[in-house]
């Protein structure tokens, strides 16, 4: 093939040339323009070539040098947009990735929909001190001076300063103690919850804790009576575990309520025809309850001839067992992420 139809060879070449990569780019680069490329190896001929044959040859070969060079850029811009075209694909309006979150507590759930109930029914929020006073925790509240209540084997006293015993400081054992400064700090009507946490002195297994969570409840005025009491707890049984749940109440002894009572309710989980929750009974207790004694109202400087008063409490860690049938009480404080990731999607319902 004559010099003059390489040429012609290399330019259609050119025009056909096509890189996807720049790999693609360069191997065309050094095909063409390399030391051993098609058109470097054209103008080391050029030299044997005859003279008269020299002017025109060498003004096609430096347009064909030149096609190639422009080719070559063409190709490596190509390639640029096409990285483009085809690089990662990223939709900008996708949602985001989401993170990981936590959750409230089991506790917390539970405690905020017993209060969430009790405040749509007019009932305001105690908050009070968890290191209590004797007066406040157990004299006030009718306990006598030798309860066993008041016992170190019961109740964590709490030691003073260098010197002294500090007898007459102790963990709170329930939140009445918190009902007891509302009633001495304000006039009936009174409508009032107390959550929080309280301490006694028992060893630690799947169904008691040495701390736990109450809520407590206290209703004062003018002509309160068991059937308020009764239609309450009712109400709460109803708006926290289902519309179908029955209660009824059994005689009991508090010592700052009479008459007290226990209250059952029919086995949520059942339905009240015996499983093993309710140890076939058919019936779950939840709290305890009772018309708040006189002699506690005239502690608290409330008139007993005028007023009277019922009052409940509940342990949270109960209630959130029967809804969530947590099998050991020790699980709501061992923080471990398998049980507590559950109540993820835990319904709020205040
Ligand atoms: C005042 C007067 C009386 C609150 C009451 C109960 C009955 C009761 C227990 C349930 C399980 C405590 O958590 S638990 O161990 N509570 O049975 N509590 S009546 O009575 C009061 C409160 C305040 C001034």
């Amino acid at each position: 093939m004559s010099l003059m139809d390489r040429v012609a060879a290399l330019e259609a070449e050119l025009d056909k040339a096509k890189a996807r990569t720049a790999e693609e780019v360069e191997q065309f680069r050094v095909a063409m323009l390399g030391r051993n490329g098609a058109v470097t190896e054209l103008f080391d001929a050029f030299k044997t070539v005859a003279v008269e044959e020299k002017k025109l040859l060498g003004q096609r070969m430096n347009k064909l040098k030149q096609l190639a060079q422009a080719r070559f850029e063409e190709l490596k811009d190509g390639v640029g947009e096409t990285a483009i075209a085809t690089g990662p694909q990223i939709d900008l309006t996708a949602p985001s990735l989401t993170e990981p979150t936590g959750s409230l507590h089991p506790i917390t759930i539970v405690r905020q929909r017993i209060v969430g109930i009790f405040s749509r029914i007019g009932y305001t929020v105690s908050n009070g001190p968890e290191v209590e006073d004797d007066h406040h925790n157990f004299g006030a509240l009718n306990f006598a001076p030798d309860h066993p209540a008041r016992d170190m084997q019961d109740t964590f006293f709490v030691a003073g300063p260098e010197g002294t015993s500090g007898a007459d400081r102790a963990l709170r054992t329930h939140t009445s103690s918190v009902q007891v400064r509302v009633m001495e700090n304000s006039k009936p009507p009174i409508r009032t919850i107390s959550p929080g946490r309280v301490y006694r002195n028992e060893a630690i297994s799947a169904r008691a804790h040495c701390m736990f969570h109450q809520v407590e409840g206290l209703y004062v005025d003018k002509g309160v009576s068991f059937a308020d009491l009764k239609g309450t707890l009712d109400h709460f049984a109803k708006s926290m575990f289902g519309a179908e749940v029955k209660i009824r109440l059994r005689p009991s002894y508090f010592p700052f309520t009479e008459p007290s009572a226990e209250v059952d309710m029919s086995c949520s989980i059942c339905g009240g025809s015996g499983c093993s929750i309710c140890k076939h009974s058919g019936w779950v207790e939840i709290m305890g309850c009772g018309m708040v004694d006189p002699a506690v109202l005239s502690n608290c400087g409330i008139d007993p001839e005028v007023f009277s008063g019922f009052a409940f409490g509940m342990g949270v860690e109960r209630i959130a067992q029967l809804i969530y049938r947590v099998p050991d009480l020790r699980m709501y404080w061992e923080n471990d992420v398998r049980f507590l990731e559950q109540f993820k999607a835990a319904p709020f319902r205040s």
